[in-house]
């Protein structure tokens, strides 16, 4: 028989540990196949919670408890019961729960359903139809916690179908918790960021998730624990870890280099402008632009084959020429256009677009050939990997293995 283990992280809940205890025992009787048990992890609550929960443990075989000296967030408080029940109690399954009865234990066989149809991961979640949040939620809340999910898997840009980040309801097989747990640094064991961290981290090593719907109820008794801070710092989490995911991309980072170039070249020219007669100070901001990008790129951009101190005064002149090359070949594309369509020049086009014209389009056609240009001289001249002439390992990938991973939902 397989063994499914619900971990209860409890800070302060002393009133809870029975009623919720109560209500997942009722509906264990109801599992079939699985042995189910429950672990509480306490950090050493306060209003002694463990005590309770040490009490009840002695009388119930199921329920078991493990103390935490130090509270160190829900995070660590997760990965220590995961730890403890996938290692000494032999679980094959773990589930994530609240100990504030907000999570449904009746939807416990739902999930258990879902990962013997094949998922690894299953959420409970509060967005997908026959799920929901408490009506008497202030309008505030109800738009942080939507608004919060709209913004992460617009910033993931993830088309995985899930539809709620965030929530604390989960299963999870113990190969997921195996692939997963070393991933987790100690910066994002907080509250929301833990939960976040640990879904992008699973979906990136491609284990399937499922979603099971249920409907979120407020505590009724203790305090919440998750404060403005932990949404705030979660919502930079997930915009530091999206960088970082786009960032293992060399196309990325080369764009994202020029997009300060350019902005480096604006600033630079109001600043020589003031001194200087205006030919001179755009040249200067251009050249400044250049010296900005090459410093970046080779310390970022191509951060796996950097420059040698003795190679810095040829390839700058390379790297000048290249820039140089490009932007004489905008200029091209902007004459011919002039020329050939009757296409104002590329470099007078307005800064905000309101109504794109023909014009605006021929504009991208010129930028994105110089892009390319620009890319294919820094890495087959600028940065020539050494000893890989002509061939291609340049052009880095995302290397998210997990594009596959696909959402599949299970009936209410
Ligand atoms: N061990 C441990 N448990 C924690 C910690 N912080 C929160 N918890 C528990 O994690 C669960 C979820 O915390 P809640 O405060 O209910 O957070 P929430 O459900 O998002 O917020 P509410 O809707 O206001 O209840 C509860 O069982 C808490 O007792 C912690 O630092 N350590
Ligand atoms: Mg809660």
């Amino acid at each position: 028989m397989r063994k499914a283990v619900v971990v209860i992280p409890t800070y302060n809940e002393r009133e809870n540990v029975i009623p919720v205890v109560r209500a997942l025992l009722a509906v264990f009787e109801e599992v079939e196949g699985w042995e189910m048990e429950i672990l509480f992890v306490d950090d050493t609550s306060p209003d002694g919670t463990f005590e309770v929960v040490a009490r009840l443990a002695a009388e119930q075989e199921a329920v078991h408890l493990l103390v935490n000296e130090e509270k160190a967030g829900l995070g660590v408080a997760y990965l220590k019961g995961m730890n403890h029940a996938f290692g000494k109690m032999g679980a094959n399954v773990v589930f994530e729960f609240d100990a504030d009865l907000s999570h449904d234990p009746a939807k416990l066989p739902a999930f258990l359903a879902a990962l013997e149809a094949g998922a690894d991961l299953v959420l409970g979640s509060r967005y997908t139809a026959g799920g929901s949040i408490p009506d008497d939620w202030r309008l505030h809340r109800k738009l942080l916690s939507r608004g919060g999910n709209a913004f992460i898997r617009l910033v993931f840009a993830r088309r995985d179908g899930v539809s709620d980040w965030t929530t604390g309801y989960r299963a999870l097989r113990r190969e997921v918790y195996e692939s997963v747990a070393p991933a987790m640094a100690t910066a994002t064991c907080s509250g929301y960021t833990f939960q976040i961290g640990f879904l992008h981290e699973a979906l990136a090593c491609g284990f399937r998730v499922a979603e099971v719907p249920f409907h979120f109820v407020d505590r009724e008794r203790g305090e919440s624990k998750l404060t403005s801070e932990y949404i705030f710092n979660s919502l930079i989490f997930v915009a530091r870890t999206r960088f970082r995911d786009l960032g293992r991309w060399r196309f990325f980072r080369f764009s994202a280099v020029g997009s300060t170039g350019a902005l480096v070249q604006l600033l630079a020219l109001n600043l020589w402008w003031r001194f200087l007669p205006y030919q001179l100070a755009f040249f200067l901001a251009v050249e400044t632009a250049v010296v900005s990008n090459f410093t970046f790129n080779n310390l970022w951009t191509f951060s796996d084959r950097p420059l040698r101190t003795r190679q810095l005064p040829l390839k700058f002149i390379q790297f000048n020429a290249a820039s140089g090359a490009s932007i004489g070949l905008q200029q091209m594309v902007a004459l011919v256009g002039q020329f050939a369509v009757g296409l104002f020049p590329l470099f007078s086009l307005p800064l905000l677009p309101f109504r794109v014209s023909t014009g605006h389009l021929y504009a991208v056609v010129g930028i994105l050939l110089g892009m390319a240009w620009n890319f294919f001289f820094y890495n087959r001249l600028v940065w020539r990997p050494s000893g890989l002439a002509g061939s291609d390992r340049s052009s880095g990938s995302v290397g998210r293995s997990g594009d596959g991973a696909g959402i599949e939902r299970s009936p209410e």
